[in-house]
């Protein structure tokens, strides 16, 4: 009896704490962009689809971004496409190519930014912009990309003192540049995000803690693969310190992700596929995540 008792405990606990992952079921979502706008948990995904028959799409195929609010605390609403690769202005058609977005709200706009493949050939995926009075949209899009911004995964921060950073990259370094305060043009010139490890890294997120920059990024190590690590810093443009792992490798391909204070709890989102059983169809997922007291981010 007792050991029965014992069973029914732990499949009560695993179906708690297993019960909201992933996150939505209905299509697939990746690269989640956690934000929280005026109390109200928001989530900002890239869309992967089985490629279209005759389609020859990159090694993710993506056509097109959702987003996605959490109402009454279990149920996640879809506001459907908020953009289409083919209304990108300056992006090249069919291309697939939609990676991981973020979205802020500074002062009374919100800014949409999304990398794509731009179609005069100057770079593998260039970052655009688009605003708008709500965080649902519909967003008005920038005719051009930022200029003097090449790469994918958009991060941005907002600093307490209105100054706002656009973290972008993959490969072996990352960067960030400073935004001018129309949030459409970089300020100066990106620079390296000095003090991370060697390796792939991409996913740029940094988020601001007690006064501390924490930048946390997607790493593969030779050995392990894709990882979650950080680094923190008393300056959002760096040089960062390393600190080690959020999340170990869990063999879900790759691992975009963000962070976000909700409600008093800090959220790690990231994304796994045990819907498809396919890397390349991703669910969108999310789980608690603790700091220690020194404030280094306790393994999710
Ligand atoms: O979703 C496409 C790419 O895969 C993202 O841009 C990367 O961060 C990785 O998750």
């Amino acid at each position: 009896m007792k050991k029965l008792l014992l069973l029914l405990t732990i499949c009560v606990v695993v179906n708690i704490t297993t019960a909201q992952n992933p996150l939505v079921t209905h299509i697939y979502t990746a690269d989640p962009t956690a934000r929280v706008f005026d109390g109200k948990l928001y989530v900002y995904p890239s869309h992967d689809i089985v490629p279209p028959e005759g389609t020859k799409a990159p090694r993710f195929c993506m056509p097109d971004y959702h987003l996605f609010s959490l109402e009454g605390g279990n149920t996640w609403k879809d506001y459907g496409v908020v953009l289409d690769q083919n209304e990108v202005p300056w992006g090249e058609k069919n291309s697939y190519g939609m990676c991981a977005p973020d979205c802020i709200k500074r002062g009374d706009t919100y800014y949409y930014y999304y990398p794509a493949k731009p179609l005069d050939g100057s770079s593998f995926r260039r970052i655009g912009v688009g605003t708008s009075k709500s965080q649902s949209g519909p967003f008005k899009w920038e005719k051009s990309y930022i200029k003097g911004v090449s790469g994918i995964d958009p991060g941005l921060l907002l600093d307490d003192n209105g100054k706002a950073y656009l973290y972008f990259g993959g490969g072996k370094e990352l960067f960030v540049a400073t935004l001018k305060d129309n949030m459409k043009e970089i300020a100066a010139e990106p620079i390296k995000v000095e003090g991370l490890p060697a390796g792939y890294k991409e996913g740029s997120f940094c988020f601001k803690k007690d006064g501390k920059y924490y930048f946390t990024f997607a790493h593969v190590f030779a050995d392990e693969g894709y990882s979650i690590g950080y680094a923190t810093s008393d300056n959002p443009l760096g040089p960062f310190q390393y600190q080690g792992k959020i999340m170990d490798n869990i063999n879900n391909g790759t691992n975009h992700h963000s962070v976000v204070n909700y409600n008093g709890k800090w959220i790690l989102f990231y994304h796994f596929w045990q819907i498809s059983g396919y890397n390349k169809l991703r669910s969108m997922c999310a789980d608690y995540m603790e700091f220690k007291k020194d404030g280094t981010i306790k393994k999710v």
